[in-house]
């Protein structure tokens, strides 16, 4: 046992008494109201179940355990984790311990590697990844517990030991798949100096002359932690968890989910509208000429990457983040400078077109360019950096909805004629 798992196992009765005492008392409170809009349109706002890892506000965006992000921008991901699981900050023995866990299973099973070098060489690298974690859910502890007949008030316990197996190899597979798969030559063996996310930019092989792969590295797998619940995401790991698949198969399906154009995979569409506008001009343009750009790009009937969400209707503070961090590393580069570019003309050209909602960037907008310029220019890769960070979240949650003994996902969907009788 760790410090966390002490810490949580102080921390569960009381939160188990809460929403049992909600339940009891207010029950039949009513929530949300669900319109047929709503209905056709992707449950947008239907509030409909708990996630208390963090929430997403529309005008504060990403709030973790009460923590605006941007006023904890500075902690690493091991820390954010144990954030995201118990509310608090870990102190420093508690920050060591986890981390010791981390460390000691970080080791990636030969045979993956085997599974991953059979693929054909094109597979995307989501796919690798997802496979990856496939392949290694032979090994679940929950599934052998769960067979063994634990108690289902114990079920948390092998779920948060199969999250922190998981979480502590992501780093060592996703590089070796980068390394896989983009023909950089034999993996790399972690360094046992660093923290995990400082590993996974060593383990990459990139050049990082002064480390500062290495400090983005930390911002970026600690930013994409976690989205609330109801996003593609975790929104599919929730439900496939709750029919109590265990962690890799959950997590798998979350980052399948995660692959989608419209959700992770925006920020390789990012990217690659930002150096399709490079291209174009063969140097960052005026501003009216960027405009104009936007406007031809949207009259052809696509989205703009990066601009745009579900929920926000601010400038993403995950994007802030990455722009603060550009701006102090990065001098006289076209690329991001494009990204700055973008982000003073974007949201005047989606408000003048009227469709958007939220006009503002959101995470993907800036990270790609930051990506670009340290090196990592695989663009195809980048949704796999998100995945990492995101599993966090998507643990997290799994380890607290078994710990409420949260059932079976199941809403009710109704057909057309029955809309068109009861509307
Ligand atoms: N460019 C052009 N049009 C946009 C737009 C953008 N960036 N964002 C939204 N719109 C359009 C929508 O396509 C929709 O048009 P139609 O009515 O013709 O279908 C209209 O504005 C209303 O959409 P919305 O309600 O504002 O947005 P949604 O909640 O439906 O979708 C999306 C949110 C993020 C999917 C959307 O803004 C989008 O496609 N953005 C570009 C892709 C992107 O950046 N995705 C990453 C999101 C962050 C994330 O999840 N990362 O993982």
């Amino acid at each position: 046992m760790g410090h966390l798992q002490d810490r949580l196992k102080e921390q569960i009765p009381d939160l188990q008494a809460r929403a049992k005492k909600l339940v009891l008392e207010k029950g039949s409170s009513v929530i949300s109201d669900v319109t047929v809009s709503q209905a056709y349109g992707g449950m947008r706002g239907v509030r409909g179940f708990v996630c208390d890892t963090s929430n997403v506000t529309a005008d504060e965006g990403l709030i973790i355990r009460g923590h605006p992000l941007l006023d904890i921008i500075d902690i690493l991901p091991e820390e954010v984790f144990y954030l995201l699981l118990t509310g608090e900050i870990p102190d420093a023995p508690a920050l060591e311990d986890l981390s010791a866990q981390f460390k000691e299973k970080q080791n990636v099973p030969d045979y993956v590697w085997n599974v991953l070098g059979a693929m054909p060489a094109n597979s995307h690298p989501m796919t690798m990844l997802t496979t990856g974690i496939m392949v290694m859910q032979e090994g679940s502890e929950f599934k052998k517990q769960y067979n063994a007949g634990i108690k289902k008030s114990d079920y948390w316990e092998p779920i948060l030991e199969d999250g922190i197996s998981l979480i502590a190899k992501l780093p060592a597979l996703a590089a070796g798949i980068y390394r896989m798969h983009f023909e950089k030559g034999d993996r790399i063996e972690h360094n046992p100096e660093l923290d995990w996310a400082s590993n996974f930019a060593y383990m990459t092989g990139l050049d990082d002359p002064d480390g500062d792969f290495q400090k983005l590295m930390r911002l970026y797998l600690m930013v994409h932690c976690d989205h609330e619940g109801g996003n593609v995401s975790a929104f599919a790991a929730h439900t496939v968890a709750s029919a109590l698949s265990d962690p890799f198969y959950s997590v798998a399906s979350g980052l399948n989910g995660l692959a989608g154009p419209l959700h992770g995979l925006a920020n390789q569409e990012c990217l690659k509208f930002v150096l399709g506008v490079n291209d174009h001009f063969g140097k960052v343009p005026q501003k009216a000429e960027m405009a104009e750009y936007c406007w031809d790009w949207l009259n052809s009937g696509r989205v703009v990457p990066g601009y745009g969400h579900a929920v926000l209707r601010c400038p993403d503070p995950r994007f802030v983040s990455f722009l603060d961090f550009g701006k102090k590393h990065i001098n006289n580069d076209n690329i991001f400078s494009i990204v700055e570019l973008l982000y003073e003309i974007v949201p005047k050209v989606l408000r003048d077109q009227g469709k958007a909602k939220n006009p503002w960037p959101n995470v993907d907008a800036a990270s790609g360019s930051l990506l670009y310029y340290y090196g990592l220019t695989e663009f195809k890769f980048y949704t796999v950096l998100f995945s990492i960070s995101r599993a966090m979240g998507m643990i997290a949650q799994m380890v607290i909805n078994r710990a409420l003994g949260v059932p079976i996902t199941r809403p009710k969907s109704v057909t057309t004629d029955w809309l068109e009788k009861n509307s």
